[in-house]
């Protein structure tokens, strides 16, 4: 039988202040872990769920050095832009919190001095890379060269983002410094480390034996992390932003982003509440972390041996990971700027937050990678919430303001399909249950819109506008039935569309229904007036799918043209400086230009070159209008030996430069020269 907990502390990755949220970490952790909470919440329960910002790590203070910013400026905009667009969405944290506050700077660094105290680190001198000419070790991410895999010239020491591959700074050929270019050295630098291997048996115990409930991603990638034996891993870094280790001889060491984030966990709930210790540290609670498949590790494997380490604390009753979500068939990456961002969508689609939650959680990644597409964004919304959600309210509410004025009719005798209608959706409850409590979100909300089908069903089939004409007191019923219905769907969507349950609510003139009641077909009394029906949704149409679409498609275009601009050609064969010299290259001005008749490429050129005025014909005119050429001096390569093109003998060439995007562009000298002079 499972255990009864009297708690319930749920936590959710604490997304890095480097970038603002976009919707596969949403679909990921924080819609999963919402609706979780505020499940549990409605049913009454003692639940805190804890989140905030990730504000330490080495790729912030690379995006600061960038932007020639501090590391606290861009946690701070990004803290700010999170946080708003988190409240905007309707996640209901009881607290979000960050880790560059001081709460979480004592209590990290308290952890880590226990563990330090208590001889549960093991210290080792290492060779790592180390810029002797920005005078710092060099963190993976700061190291950069030619990935190994794929050739790409801009991989990272930890990885390469163009093929994905996961890369050790020394499998980079050619590295070099991020900071300043230079080419690292290898310096020797003593870190603490937490010994992994100790905790094997203690892990293997506990998840593979203890939790084989966990979902299969979860469970699965823990086992082959055990089962490749575990080592110990590094909890410090050479760094001077993050918290400093506290202990003698640890100047410029600062603990790991992945010791300290955590442990952020604890600070917020110590921000949030003075009873916190109960919520950490009572076999009451059940501590459930909602993250993404990337973060398992840290949550499954290393955090939990740090919490044992340090002794007194409880562990996760479960982690349920989700898998990645794609956009538009593509992983979503925030360095290509390939994903649907928070903030931008809560702009652009204003009173539309539920319509985001709602298809997030349907194509949630739960038990495999999944893709987001517009297309069915638009389809979600007008198929799923327009035509089944919305409508069955929109029509039970407004019939009842129609023929009964917008009082509750009286129920009067309940026939077969009536009874059968209300036994499903009483049926409905269990399963929803159920699903939420299995962290299966994509059922549960299924289960949820089973009751507005059955609704809409139920109106379709027994059709009271037309039975209105002949049997007013059958219709009493019908829609006592359809409103009771109405009022089950407020409840059960609540988790989920928490903007629409409340709407729903205002709509029916009820403060509140408990959780407790979802079956019940009493839940709105007869005579009880209710509200002004509104719309719940809307029909989303094409050109506003179009446009994102559009957007997306500028993206791409823009990172085509920002690679295309970092291509550059190889190098040529080696060649003599006679052979150099040979080529006669003189400044010279172009005198007249005219496009060569019938073709599309070709202009023909008057040039002085201070030696005579020559034709030259030149393959520009897709690039420069006659009009902008003549006057303007330019190189020419004199002694080209003469060729024929389209009939007219071009007598030497002008120099051009072809950028990355393909564009010409003129040489000159760099101020106005008689015509003739050498180039050499
Ligand atoms: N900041 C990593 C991530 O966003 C991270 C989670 C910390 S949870 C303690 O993938
Ligand atoms: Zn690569």
């Amino acid at each position: 039988m499972a255990k009864e907990f009297k708690r319930y502390l749920v936590t959710s990755a604490l997304p890095y202040a480097n970038g603002p949220v976009h919707i596969g970490h949403l679909a990921g952790v924080y819609i999963p872990s919402d609706i979780y909470t505020r499940y549990l919440r409605l049913r009454g329960r003692d639940v805190i769920s804890v989140c905030g910002s990730d504000e330490h790590g080495v790729p912030i203070t690379i995006k600061a050095r960038k932007e020639g910013v501090s590391p606290q400026q861009i946690v701070d905009r990004y803290h700010a832009i999170i946080k708003k667009s988190f409240e905007g969405l309707g996640m209901s944290f009881d607290i979000y919190s960050r880790t560059s506050s001081a709460t979480h700077a004592k209590t990290a660094s308290d952890f880590f001095r226990k563990l330090y105290d208590d001889g549960k680190f093991i210290e080792k001198t290492s060779m790592q890379y180390y810029d002797e000419e920005a005078r710092t070790f060099l963190a993976d991410r700061y190291i950069v060269g030619t990935c190994p895999k794929c050739g790409y010239d801009r991989a990272y020491g930890d990885q390469c983002e163009k093929c994905g591959s996961t890369l050790s700074p020394d499998e980079l050929i050619e590295p070099h410094s991020a900071v300043s270019g230079s080419v690292p050295v290898k310096r020797e630098t003593k870190h603490w480390y937490l010994p992994l291997d100790q905790y094997e048996d203690f892990l293997r115990k506990w998840i593979l034996e203890g939790h084989k409930e966990w979902k299969s991603n979860v469970y699965g990638q823990c086992k082959s992390w055990l089962d490749g034996g575990l080592q110990p891993r590094a909890v410090s870094r050479d760094l001077d932003w993050g918290i400093p280790v506290p202990v003698e001889g640890a100047e410029g060491k600062v603990l790991y982003v992945w010791f300290d984030a955590p442990i952020g966990y604890i600070s917020a709930t110590k921000d949030l509440t003075p009873g916190w210790e109960k919520y950490w540290k009572s076999e009451d609670t059940k501590m459930v972390h909602f993250i993404g498949k990337d973060n398992i590790v840290f949550h499954c494997i290393v955090f939990p041996s740090m919490l044992k380490a340090h002794g007194g604390y409880i562990l996760p009753e479960n982690v349920p990971a989700n898998e990645f979500l794609n956009l538009e068939g593509e992983k979503i990456s925030t360095s290509r700027n390939w994903a649907v961002w928070l903030h931008e969508y809560l702009e652009e689609f204003p009173g539309k937050e539920d319509v985001l939650r709602y298809v997030l959680c349907a194509n949630a990644p739960e038990t495999k990678d999944n893709d987001f597409t517009w297309k069915d964004f638009q389809a979600r919304n007008n198929n799923e919430l327009v035509a089944v959600l919305g409508n069955f309210v929109n029509r039970a509410l407004v019939l009842t303001q129609k023929y009964f004025g917008g009082k509750v009719p009286a129920c009067g005798e309940l026939n077969d399909y009536d009874r059968q209608t209300i036994a499903d959706v009483a049926a409905v409850k269990e399963s929803l249950e159920n699903n939420i409590e299995n962290f299966r979100f994509r059922e549960a909300l299924k289960d949820a819109m089973t009751i507005a089908r059955i609704g809409n069903k139920y109106l379709a089939d027994t059709e009271p506008w037309k039975v209105i004409k002949t049997d007013p007191a059958r219709v009493e019923t019908i829609l006592y039935v359809a409103l009771q219905i109405t009022a089950n769907t407020a409840i059960a969507i609540e988790p989920f569309m928490p903007f629409s349950a409340a709407k729903m609510l205002r709509m029916l003139a009820v403060d509140k229904f408990s959780w407790e009641r979802l079956g019940a077909t009493d839940l709105l009394p007869a005579g009880h007036t209710i509200g002004t029906p509104e719309l719940l949704f809307e029909k989303i149409e094409d050109d506003v799918i179009q446009r994102q679409l559009d957007k997306l498609a500028a993206t791409k275009a823009a990172n085509a043209a920002a690679e295309a601009a970092q291509h550059v050609e190889d190098q040529k064969d080696m060649i003599q400086f006679d052979d150099f010299q040979k080529m006669d290259i003189r400044v010279s001005t172009i005198l007249a230009a005219e496009k060569v008749a019938k073709t599309k490429k070709l202009l023909k050129l008057t040039v002085d070159t201070g030696i005579d005025q020559r034709t030259i014909v030149s393959g520009i005119a897709e690039h420069f209008t006659p009009e902008e050429l003549v006057g303007k001096q330019v190189l020419v390569l004199v002694n080209l030996a003469p060729r024929d093109l389209k009939g007219i003998t071009s007598n030497g060439m002008i120099l051009m430069a072809e950028d990355a995007s393909g564009k010409l562009r003129l040489l000159q000298p760099d101020e106005k020269t008689n015509n003739g002079a050498v180039v050499g």
